[in-house]
């Protein structure tokens, strides 16, 4: 059979990445022994997990997450970048020693529900799940590979559409990770936010993490975490905007990681045949879910 587009970029794909447990992973950070590592890792009462679809708001509620749980980020006496300050389980860039950390850790991961630490699932620890309207992630997405050295990135928006659908992304699907974690938060200690909710309303997130973390802040402190964490100050905070990284892991000169950060960029990418075929794909794959997604930010934001 002639070789087809898909087999084409199925080839690209497998040159940066692997495959293991229904999803792929970057050869260059991860391997299978660590991912099945992760899921025996001991987990602590307090620990704090971050988990997102790649590009729904990670770094921000890094950010967001340290500022409330560190007063030294918060009075700025701890300079300490948000990679360090919660660290990924299933990329381990710095040879952190998770077990050394001292309490409460904060950790951040892209896993899907099946890959976590198998403790959590004994609602062990806690676990804040940040999603984002799936059009808005994957253009983040597809801007954020052009800044990947040594990624192919698939020649346009187009194929990269296609290949995310169909998960043949790092991370996997986007449906599939939400729906997995949405199906299963039952299992977990978790807060489900939303990036449109934090956009809409910051000061009342953080009051909502505060609470579900049991952590009291008065509302001077407050007003700190919100001042940092705002799109215009992490700009500038280059411990929170990962312009700390090397060039060789994300190339400056091709973009910014804080790219735009507003809701309904996807309008300046996607056509509205894309738009449609979209909405077609969202409804056969989460039609059956009660969670409502908001596309634009003038709409309700739904629970
Ligand atoms: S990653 O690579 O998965 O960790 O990326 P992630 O941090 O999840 O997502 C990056 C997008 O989040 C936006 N961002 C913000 N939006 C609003 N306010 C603040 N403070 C903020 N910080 C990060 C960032 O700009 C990326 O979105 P896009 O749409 O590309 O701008």
């Amino acid at each position: 059979m002639a070789p087809t587009d898909q087999d084409a970029l199925d080839e690209d794909m497998m040159s940066i990445s692997f495959k293991y447990k229904g999803i792929y992973f970057t050869k260059k950070y991860t391997s299978p022994e660590y991912i099945d590592a992760v899921e025996h890792m001991e987990i602590r009462d307090n620990d704090v997990f971050l988990v997102t679809y790649p590009k729904s708001g990670t770094v921000w509620t890094q950010q967001i997450l340290t500022l409330i749980m560190n007063e030294g980020h918060r009075n700025g006496t701890e300079q300490i970048n948000n990679m360090e300050r919660a660290p990924w389980i299933e990329n381990n860039f710095h040879n952190v020693d998770f077990k050394s950390r001292p309490s409460p850790r904060l950790f951040t991961s892209h896993l899907p529900y099946y890959l976590m630490p198998k403790d959590l699932r004994f609602r062990m620890g806690k676990v804040v799940y940040v999603c984002r309207n799936p059009k808005d992630a994957l253009v983040s997405y597809y801007h954020f590979l052009r800044m990947r050295p040594g990624i192919k990135c698939p020649e346009n928006w187009e194929k990269f559409l296609d290949l995310s659908i169909s998960g043949k992304v790092v991370c996997g699907s986007w449906f599939d990770h939400v729906r997995g974690w949405y199906t299963h938060k039952e299992d977990f200690n978790i807060l489900i936010v939303k990036y449109e909710e934090i956009k809409k309303d910051l000061r009342a997130t953080v009051r909502k993490i505060c609470k579900f973390l049991d952590i009291s802040l008065d509302d001077e402190a407050i007003d700190i975490v919100v001042e940092k964490a705002t799109f215009k100050n992490m700009k500038h905070d280059s411990l929170a905007n990962y312009t700390f990284l090397p060039n060789e892991l994300l190339d400056k000169n091709k973009g910014a990681f804080l790219r735009k950060g507003i809701v309904g960029d996807w309008k300046n990418l996607m056509t509205v045949a894309q738009s449609e075929m979209f909405d077609k794909v969202y409804k056969e794959k989460m039609g059956d879910l009660p969670m409502k997604i908001t596309w634009e930010l003038n709409e309700e934001t739904a629970s």
